[in-house]
Order: structure tokens, then sequence, then C-alpha cells
């Protein structure tokens, strides 16, 4: 199995291309909550600045990692080990090195050129993040912007957008920790563009780890638990973990395109079975909750917005 591999120019081409795509998009979101779209429309050159400066900011972070709890963790596991006494995996934390570029943060200013290639990239990724939700908009049969429009409670609010820039250094021992442990995401509509060499992402699909190969200049789209709400649970949020690597260095920059912390968030398609079963909530209180449990299972999660009933 592989995750599906979609030319999205194809959208505006002939009647029959253009059918064909949105039959796989669909085909993508209910089957799989995971595929990867090549020819998106975000130019190469960008792709490849992105590239550079995000490996470039790494080196500037990467002697702070090697102090980092994960690798002093590991490393007092192996010296455990090393005197006889049993390792077990660590469960509760993640070899990675991460930082969040949102609209009002503030982002690192070196290299000088970060700054202006992530808000070009930011730019472009917002659009296609909208290209993407029209396409959902339309295979479910709702109106153009009715997805956007839940994430911004019908234009009074912004939805929030925020990109997470990780590298997955070379791990050691990828027997005891993890890359990121296994969880669906809270939010929306989520680009990625990760590293064109170094694997380690998975998606569960029908009970079978998937490897997301690595693909060069593509953009892998997943939609996370908003997502699922939203379309009654036609289109689920999938698990999706990474693996840690024994060699290589491996980048991921992913952006994140979810409701507004203020958005009233309830399903808006009919549901098929187990429609119903979806609450009514404010993603900000979604949030709340998922940053207490974002590596448990995601019904519990629903349960604990659900609004209780009066009378
Ligand atoms: O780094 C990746 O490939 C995945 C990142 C991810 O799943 C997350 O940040 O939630």
């Amino acid at each position: 199995m592989v995750v599906p591999v979609i030319d999205f120019s194809k959208i505006d081409g002939t009647a029959s291309e253009r059918a064909d795509t949105m039959a796989q998009i669909h085909n993508g979101c209910e089957e799989w909550g995971f595929f990867q779209l090549v020819n998106h429309g975000v130019p190469k050159d960008l792709l490849d600045r992105v590239k550079k400066v995000c490996s470039e900011i790494y080196r500037l972070r990467e002697a702070a990692f090697m102090e980092s709890e994960p690798v002093r963790t590991l490393e007092s596991l192996v010296a455990a080990e090393q005197r006889g006494e049993a390792a077990a995996p660590v469960d509760d934390m993640d070899w990675e090195d991460i930082f969040y570029l949102h609209d009002d943060n503030q982002w690192p200013s070196n290299p000088p050129e970060f700054k202006e290639t992530m808000r070009e990239y930011r730019a472009a990724l917002r659009v296609l993040a909208g290209r993407v939700m029209s396409a959902m908009d339309e295979n479910l049969g709702l109106e153009k912007g009715t997805i956007d429009g839940a994430f911004t409670d019908g234009g009074r609010h912004v939805a929030f957008f925020g990109t997470k820039v990780s590298h997955y250094p070379p791990c050691p021992r990828p027997d005891l920790v993890t890359g990121l442990r296994a969880h669906t995401d809270a939010g929306g509509v989520i680009l990625l563009f990760q590293d064109d060499r170094v694997g380690g992402l998975q998606v569960l699909k029908d009970g079978e780890w998937i490897d997301v190969q690595p693909l060069a200049d593509a953009i892998v789209v997943n939609t996370g638990d908003q997502i699922e709400v939203l379309t009654n649970g036609r289109y689920r949020s999938a698990w999706h973990r990474v693996l840690p690597m024994r060699d290589g260095n491996r980048r991921s920059v992913a952006s994140f395109y979810n409701p507004a912390f203020e958005a009233r968030i309830s399903p808006a398609v009919d549901g098929g079975a187990g429609a119903g079963e979806y609450p009514e909530f404010v993603f900000g209180d979604y949030m709340d909750v998922y940053a207490k449990q974002k590596f448990d299972a995601k019904e519990p999660r629903f349960e604990a917005v659900k609004a209780p009933k009066s009378g």
C-alpha cells in the first residue's frame, strides 16, 4: 500500500482530468486521511530556499539539542544498560528539535533570510490550504467556503495558521525512543513539507503502519480532528507517527490551517453510519483538552468538550 500521490495541477485541466483529480482527493480524505500533492503550485525555488534556511537554522540549534532532555535521558538509559540494568523504552518524550512560527510570535532572526523565506512560504501554503479546502467542500457537496467559514465563524474571527519546523536528528538507539509518538492532529488541514531523503513518517491504515514515502518537492496533506467533526466522520483524522532513524537528520515543516480558537465547530454534513456522535464545541476548549491528551485516543477528547445536555 502506498499513500496516494495526486497531481494537483490536473484540477485545472480538462473536465475529465478535473473529475479524476477531485475523485482522488476524495478517496485520499475518505480512505487515508493522508495524501501527497505534486505540482501543487508552490514554486520549487521557494521550496529549495525553505530547505536551505531550515537546515541552516538546525546547525545553529544542534548544540542545544545535544544538551536536551531526550538526549540526556537516552544517555542515562544506555549507561544503565551498560551497568547491566534493563532499559525500558521512553514513552513520554520525542527525539525531535522543534519550534513554531505563528502570525504573532517571535521568529529566529538568523540566518538573515529565514524570516523573509518563511513568510513567503507560509503565504503560499495558506493559498494551497484554501484550494484543498475548496476541493473538500465540493467533494462533500458543500457550498464553496463552508469549511473555511466554519473555521472563522463566518468571517468573524481569523483562522489559526501555525508552522512547526522540526528536525529528527540521527538517533543512536531507535529501539528506546520515538521520533514523534503516534497521534492524530487536533486541527483542520495540515500541509507538510518533509525531507526528500530521510524517511520515518508513517500513517496507520487499516491497522497497518504505512510509510509516507519521501518524494521530492511534494506537499503531504492530512486532515485533523476538526475536519472529522465537520464532516461527521466521513473524513477521519488518521493516526501517524515518526520513527527515529539511526542515519540522517530528517527535516519537516508542518503548517496547520486550523479554526480560530473562538470558532464554534459542529458537523456540517449529514453523516452516514456513526452520525450524531460528534459534539458542538468551541475550538479553544478542544485545544485545552488536546494539550493534555495529544497522544491518547481522540474519542474521549470529543466526549470531554461535549456541552452537558440541559434538563
Ligand atoms: O514531522 C512530521 O513529519 C510530522 C509532524 C507531526 O505529525 C506533528 O507535528 O503533529
